[in-house]
């Protein structure tokens, strides 16, 4: 089989493997502590893995990223370190909020990742914000959020899509 490798170096093919191969193995974990009851929830992103590491690895670290449910690779392409996100999602102090959850809708501006907003559609106009703001500060700067069928029936999601393209902001959706 002929496998189109761009002009990507060896080098950049095997980090982008790695970036790929590191949110499934976080991830079968996860469903192993979903089923053994030490977990109280976990939306699976398995078989998507390349859309938000793809994504991540595009951006500069310090471009917001937006996350969703299924986007732990956004999580991990930051190199957040893995004991906070953990510590997160098992509730333990030493994640992003101190224990009091134990979800995925946390943000963290040390990583410039935006909290989930829990409605959908929502959080797609805060991306125009950002995207807003780096304008009139004029910095050069992409910011993505991520948005699936469910919000694309929300009418947040056609304003913030309106907004973004009448004043042409740097929003990826
Ligand atoms: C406005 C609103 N309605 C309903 C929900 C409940 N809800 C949470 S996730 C979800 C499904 C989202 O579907 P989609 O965006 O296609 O992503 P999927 O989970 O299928 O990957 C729904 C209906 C919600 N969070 N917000």
């Amino acid at each position: 089989m002929n496998f189109d490798r761009k002009d990507l170096s060896n080098d950049q093919l095997i980090k982008l493997y790695h970036e790929l191969v590191r949110p499934r193995i976080i991830e079968e974990k996860m469903l192993v502590l979903l089923r053994q009851g030490k977990l109280a929830k976990w939306f699976s992103g398995i078989g998507q893995e390349a859309v938000s590491v793809g994504a991540a690895m595009a951006l500069h670290q310090d471009e917001y990223v937006l996350p969703m449910h299924r986007n732990l690779g956004i999580f991990s392409v930051r190199n957040i370190p893995l004991n906070r996100l953990f510590s997160q999602w098992m509730g333990k102090p030493g994640g992003f909020t101190n224990g009091r959850d134990r979800s995925f809708h946390f943000g963290t501006q040390e990583y410039k990742i935006i909290g989930m907003i829990s409605h959908l559609g929502p959080q797609c106009g805060i991306a125009d914000g950002i995207a807003l703001g780096n304008i009139l500060k004029q910095n050069n700067k992409a910011t993505i959020v991520f948005s699936g069928d469910g919000g694309a029936s929300e009418g947040d999601f056609h304003e913030a899509v309106n907004v973004a393209a009448v004043w042409d902001l740097p929003v990826i959706l």
